[in-house]
């Protein structure tokens, strides 16, 4: 099942914001930069430079806090359209070693190199190249992780940070994730971090340890997923934009909730978002699905099509609250709601209102 076969690279920028503004501000270089709101507000820190990680900083902290933590911080607002262009500068240099980009955010991209246009061998080689052309080319660092699967290439890439690259072979594959403590497993959050240590589940190798049965029964359809990447068994393919099939959003809960309000407060950020990604990828679609995972990790799915085709946060949302209906949210509660649009066309249909067809049901377990 593990296919050695494949070389996959995750790459991710440096304190992205930050770095950015300090290689266009000299005199904030070598010094801790906070990027985000202001010191004395409520906002949140974006992104900081590593010398403000040395106080304790880091993203989604409140600029209040940030202040508190380190006083002489420089606090800086953020310039999207700077970002924005370096991100199209790094994707350039992407796509000229491989077609199979697939972009995760402005700084961060999984690179499918097995069969590259530069015709290198090595994996190792191509990240080194793009690593030395986006310091060419932008005057920042970036770093990457290189394996044969997107699990290994993206915990890979956090190891060495900044300027590093971290290399996960086939061989080395079963002692990396026997030490890997289990919150850095994508798919793992707090509340699941908690859940695995009350089961003894510290490390990569603990996780090892549990049969199939044993984490279908503890994380319902996640313990299929736990199991394989316990065994270095990640098969998802690199999907570039052109080729996705679908594009979605969800959120795992801090807490399960069982009030409808809340629930649909999310489903309105989650529209939002997921009307923006479409918005940028130019595409809409005709079917809507919502994922609903119940507190004991039941997931479930339903689904709506429509007859034009839906990229509206608003028919968004209108759609994902008669789904929301037809599930026992409410008297169950959820810990992780999802929007996803599927068949894709690749006209955003100027305008035009909603029309119904019968919908689709396709519940999981
Ligand atoms: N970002 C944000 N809010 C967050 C997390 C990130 O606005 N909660 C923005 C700012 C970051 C950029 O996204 O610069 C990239 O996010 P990363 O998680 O890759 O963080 P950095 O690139 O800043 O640092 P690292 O060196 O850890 O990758
Ligand atoms: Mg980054």
């Amino acid at each position: 099942m593990v296919d050695p076969r494949r070389k996959i690279i995750h790459v991710d920028m440096d304190a992205f914001y930050a770095a950015v503004e300090q290689r266009d501000q000299p005199q904030l270089r070598g010094k801790p930069v906070v990027v985000g709101g202001r010191p004395d507000s409520r906002g949140v820190v974006a992104t900081c430079s590593y010398e403000a990680r040395r106080f304790g900083i880091h993203s989604a902290m409140s600029c209040a806090r940030a202040y508190r933590l380190c006083p002489q911080a420089v606090f800086v607002r953020p310039r999207f359209d700077v970002y924005l262009k370096v991100s199209q500068e790094i994707r350039r240099i992407f796509f000229q070693y491989s077609d199979l980009v697939e972009p995760l955010s402005l700084d961060e991209a999984y690179l499918d190199v097995t069969c590259n246009k530069k015709n290198l061998q090595s994996a190792t080689w191509v990240a080194q190249s793009i690593r030395r052309d986006i310091r060419d080319q932008t005057a920042l660092t970036a770093s990457a992780g290189v394996s044969y699967n997107k699990f290994l290439a993206k915990i890979a890439s956090d190891m060495h940070k900044p300027d590093g690259l971290t290399v996960v072979t086939p061989e080395q594959a079963e002692a990396f994730i026997a030490e890997l403590p289990i919150r850095k497993f994508h798919g793992v959050g707090r509340v699941t971090e908690k859940k695995m240590h009350r089961l003894g589940i510290m490390t990569g190798y603990d996780l090892r340890q549990h049969d199939l049965d044993d984490l279908i029964r503890e994380f319902g359809k996640s313990g299929h997923y736990f199991f394989n990447i316990a065994r270095g068994i990640d098969l998802r393919p690199v999907t570039p934009d052109r080729l996705r099939k679908s594009i979605g959003k969800e959120l795992t809960l801090k807490e399960d909730i069982a009030d409808i309000g809340q629930m649909l407060t999310i489903l309105g950020g989650l529209a939002d978002k997921v009307s923006a990604s479409l918005k940028q990828k130019q595409t809409s679609g005709l079917t809507l699905t919502l994922k609903v995972k119940y507190a004991d990790f039941q997931l479930i799915t339903r689904s709506i099509s429509s007859a034009t085709a839906i990229h509206k946060a608003e028919d968004i949302l209108l759609l994902a609250e008669q789904l929301l209906k037809r599930t026992a949210a409410g008297q169950r509660a959820v810990r992780l709601l999802g929007v996803t649009i599927s068949q894709l066309t690749n006209e955003v249909s100027a305008s035009g209102s909603l029309q119904l067809e019968l919908p689709l049901d396709s519940s999981g377990a």
